[in-house]
This record gives structure tokens, sequence and C-alpha cells, in this order.
């Protein structure tokens, strides 16, 4: 090794799916020492073939390094292949999409088993790992100093985000941003059924649709100011008086062009029913207290 040359850390990788074996290939590509397990053992031969070695047991990957990457299909999986490893002393870190509070009940059992634990919500698909261009990102919850100590061996597949010390802090953030997609994806469905049967190209939609929608995205920054300040009259451009005066322009267009209505309804319903609690000059931020139980 030359003067300059700074040794890799070697790490463990459990769960070879399509988000793993990304994983893995960016480690690899990046010189990091590489031991591989996964439970149908023929998805480790392409990893194999660009320089890992394949464990044949989990409990063998775990032990073959301190730093070890677990990400498999849900908990319950996680479960199961740790369930016979020896964890004293490791350094755990979990990609493995799942709940806040089974981030916790993980944290707690990776405690009492002996190793440190790292909790993450990975905000990107596989195309994206490797390629930092793509702006994809992990959120890390859990220990400080796990995170500290091998923050730039994750950081090679892609970006980090610790967000706290509660383990389930990651998945928290990860399921929120997640959960605002499928709004999003909800409202574009929406608006494709809409022209579905007129003579409307859905591909000149679409940049319409791209344009519009990243245009409204910075009105969360507003909508947090309004939580923050309790205040949410602050600020109101289009109030939620005016906006519920336009729902049954929404609801007629759906009818005549055939649409089904029910995408929208649930949210113009909790709209309808801020506006009679008499909160007419608001922002539409009140909705947020009618979802919280
Ligand atoms: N792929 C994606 O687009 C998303 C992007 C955001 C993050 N997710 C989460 O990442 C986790 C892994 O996802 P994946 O894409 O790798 O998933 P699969 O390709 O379906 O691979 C699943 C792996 O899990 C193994 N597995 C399943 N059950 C068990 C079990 N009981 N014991 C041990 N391993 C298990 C499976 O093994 P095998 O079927 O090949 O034997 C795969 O290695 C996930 O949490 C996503 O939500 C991905």
């Amino acid at each position: 090794m030359t003067q300059h040359t700074v040794e890799k850390t070697s790490l463990s990788l459990l769960g070879l799916g399509a988000m793993g074996s990304a994983l893995g290939r960016a480690w690899l590509a990046e010189g990091h020492g590489l031991t591989v397990w996964n439970r149908t053992a023929d998805r480790a031969r392409p990893l194999v073939a660009e320089g890992a070695k394949q464990a044949d047991s989990a409990a063998e990957a775990v032990a073959a390094n301190s730093l070890v990457v677990v990400c498999l299909l849900d908990d319950t999986s996680v479960e199961e292949a740790l369930s016979g490893a020896d964890l004293e002393g490791r350094d755990l870190v979990n990609l493995t999409t799942g709940t806040p509070a089974q981030a916790r009940a993980r944290a707690e059992w990776a405690h009492e088993r002996g190793a440190r634990y790292l909790d993450g919500g990975i905000m990107a698909v596989p195309p994206m790992i490797g390629v930092p261009q793509t702006g994809g990102y992990v959120f890390y919850s859990g220990s400080q100093e796990l995170f500290h100590r091998h923050r730039e061996t994750l950081a090679v597949p892609a970006g980090t985000r610790y967000v706290g010390r509660d383990a389930g802090f990651a998945a928290l953030h990860d399921v929120a941003l997640l959960s605002a997609m499928y709004g999003m994806f909800a409202g574009a469905a929406h608006a494709f059924a809409l022209i579905r049967k007129e003579d409307i190209d859905p591909a000149s939609l679409a940049p319409l649709l791209a344009d519009w929608l990243a245009a409204m995205a910075p009105a969360v920054h507003g909508t947090a100011g309004q939580l923050r300040s309790g205040d949410y009259t602050r600020g109101v451009v289009s109030s939620l008086a005016m906006q519920v005066a336009g729902i049954p322009t929404f609801l007629s267009t759906a009818e005549e062009q055939g649409v089904s209505q029910e995408l929208l309804s649930p949210y113009f319903a909790l709209m309808r029913r801020r506006l009679a609690e008499g909160r007419g000059e608001e922002d539409l931020t009140g909705v947020i207290d009618l979802l919280v139980r």
C-alpha cells in the first residue's frame, strides 16, 4: 500500500435482491472488501464474479466483518436471517424498509445481542445506486457513533442523511416522503384519467403535469411555517373557503369525463369538514389537524 492509499472498510451484506445487489456492486466498484449472503445462494453469482466472497450462511457472513449491512424484504425476513448469528460487537445497519415501531424494536433486539444499530430508509431505486448525480440518498437513524464511524462507507452507494438517535426516525422520514409521493401519483392518475377518452396525447399532458407539480411543491415550506407558528392564516394565497367553493367544478368535471371521484373525494371531504369548523380564512394546513388522531 502506498502512503496515500486509504484502506477501504470491508463489510458484509445480507440480501441480494434488486436493491441489495445494487448496493453490493457499488461497494465492490469502490474497492471495498465484500462478503455476501443471500437465502437463494445462486443470486450471489454476479457479485462473486465481481470480487465478492460468498458466505454459506447468514451467521458466517455476520462473523466475517464488524460492519454488517442487511437489505432484505421486510422485518420478518431480517428476524429469520439473523436468528442464528452472533451479533456481539457488530455494527448492524438495517436498510430493510419497515415501520418506525419495527425499527425501534429491531434496535432493542440488536442491543440485547451486543450490537450497535443504525436503521436506514432508502430514498432511491436500484438504478440510482452508485450514481451520485441521480440524487439518491438514505435516511439513517439510531447510533450516531456508528453513523460517523462508517459514514464514508455508507456514502458509497448513495448520499447519507442522519435524522436522529431515535432508531424509528429513518423509517418515519422514509414513509412520510413516500406517502407524499403516492398522493402525487394519485393526483396524476386522476389527471390522466380526465383526458383518457379525449383526443389529447398523454405525452403532451405529462410535461405540463410535471412542471405544475414542481411549481406547487414549494408550498410545503409555507405549510411548515404555519404548523410551526400555529397560525394557519399566515401568508394565505388561496383561502380554504375559496378552494372549497371550487370543489363542485372538480367533481362535475370528473362526472362529465366519466371518471371516478374516489381519489379526490377523501381530500375534498376533509376540506369541507375544516370549513364547517369556521376556518374559511385558513390555508389547507388545517386538514393536517383533522388527520392526526
Ligand atoms: N427495489 C426498490 O425499488 C425499493 C427501493 C427503496 C427500498 N426498497 C426496500 O429495499 C429492501 C430490499 O428490496 P429489494 O428490491 O432488494 O427486494 P427483492 O428484490 O424482492 O429482494 C428481497 C430480498 O429479501 C430476501 N428475503 C426475503 N424473504 C427472506 C427470508 N425470509 N429470509 C431471508 N431472506 C429473505 C430475498 O432472498 P431470496 O428470495 O433471493 O432468497 C432477497 O434477497 C426492501 O425492504 C424494499 O422495500 C427497495
